[in-house]
């Protein structure tokens, strides 16, 4: 495995110099965050993010995301033009020499927790989700505050978005999915980039929207709707973690052979009750999924892609995006770095 960090760009607070700092750090994860879904994207941006990670002695080994418009996962009769815009921006991925592409077909919202601050008995905090606070969001209510997507989002945009939904079951999505990806793939395998779909984060519905990609089986069908070897997964232990019926280390090792695991998610959740569960520290013993078990899987199929820790709790007073403080998740890397060091 390659050792890698999610950095937001030039706007991050976390310089790439700190993350170099990290030992064994080598790849880069990142985007080109101001520009929105459905528009190109420039192949003279993309050499210049590679540059300056390049200038600090890392390299540019996945871009986490590409985002899909919406009107791709509804199936509207505007999503030609659309694929084809992210098509381009795959070919120029490609064209620059940036070989992994991370993203998810989520409707609406990206991943998603009721408190990005949840406080812990050692004072530090965490992000959670808790089916009982997911009940008690009006979605009706003119004023709508959702942790993480307040500013996105006004009731009116959101109700809409949800309507038209309505028609979109978990079958159409898979048909739209594979719209996408009759699409997309043949491009990204002529690109040399490799596509990563990210399982969606709680592997379960919210705000009765569907979701697809929850599981090993999921993972299965998805990269069999379009066989190629640029047709592959993210697996995000903290995401499948999050389903007591989802075994990690055995998805790994399920999906190993057929050579389609992309990019890796190392984290950790603590799993506290139906549908409900906060993010812990990364080891093995603090949380639901068996870390080490996850790395030994990870070194039995032979995985060589970039590898990197998923949220961080915020401690030691850091302040920043929730999940991506520096502190955290640079205890993350070393705890996967020393786990992998130890099955290996
Ligand atoms: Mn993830």
């Amino acid at each position: 495995m390659i050792l890698s960090f999610r950095w937001y760009g030039p706007e991050d607070p976390i310089s790439l110099n700190y993350i170099r700092h990290i030992p064994h750090m080598r790849g880069i994860v990142s985007a080109l965050h101001d520009i929105p879904a459905g528009t190109e994207w420039p192949k003279e941006r993309l050499i210049e993010l590679k540059e300056r990670i390049e200038s600090a002695g890392m390299e540019l080994l996945v871009i986490e995301s590409i985002p899909v418009h919406e009107s791709i996962k509804l199936g509207l009769p505007e999503r030609d033009s659309l694929i084809e815009a992210y098509c381009k921006s795959v070919q120029h991925m490609g064209d620059v020499g940036i070989p992994v592409l991370c993203y998810n077909f989520m409707p609406v919202f990206d991943w998603f927790r009721t408190d990005l601050a949840m406080k812990q008995a050692d004072g530090t905090t965490c992000l959670n989700f808790e089916q009982e606070a997911m009940n008690r969001f009006d979605l009706s209510a003119g004023t709508l505050s959702l942790p993480g997507w307040g500013a996105a989002f006004n009731s009116n945009e959101l109700n809409k978005l949800l309507h038209a939904y309505e028609s979109v079951d978990e079958e159409a999505l898979w048909d739209n999915l594979g719209y996408f990806l009759e699409r997309v793939v043949p491009v990204a395998e002529a690109s040399n980039v490799k596509m990563a779909i990210h399982p969606d984060d709680p592997p379960w519905s919210i705000f009765g929207l569907p979701r697809i990609i929850t599981s090993g089986s999921a993972l299965e069908r998805h990269i069999n709707l379009v066989d190629s070897p640029a047709n592959g997964v993210t697996l995000c232990s903290g995401s499948l973690g999050a389903a007591p019926s989802n075994d990690v280390p055995s998805v790994i090792r399920a999906l190993g052979p057929k050579k389609r695991i992309h990019f890796a998610h190392c984290r950790n959740v603590k799993i506290s009750g139906p549908q409900s569960f906060h993010e812990s520290p990364h080891p093995a013993s603090l949380g639901s999924v068996d870390m080490v078990d996850v790395m030994r899987a990870y070194a039995d199929i032979g995985f060589e892609g970039p590898l990197r820790p998923d949220h961080g709790r915020m401690i030691w007073d850091e302040e920043g995006r929730p999940g991506y403080g520096l502190f955290d998740r640079a205890l993350g890397a070393m705890y996967l770095q020393g786990v992998w060091e130890g099955v290996r």
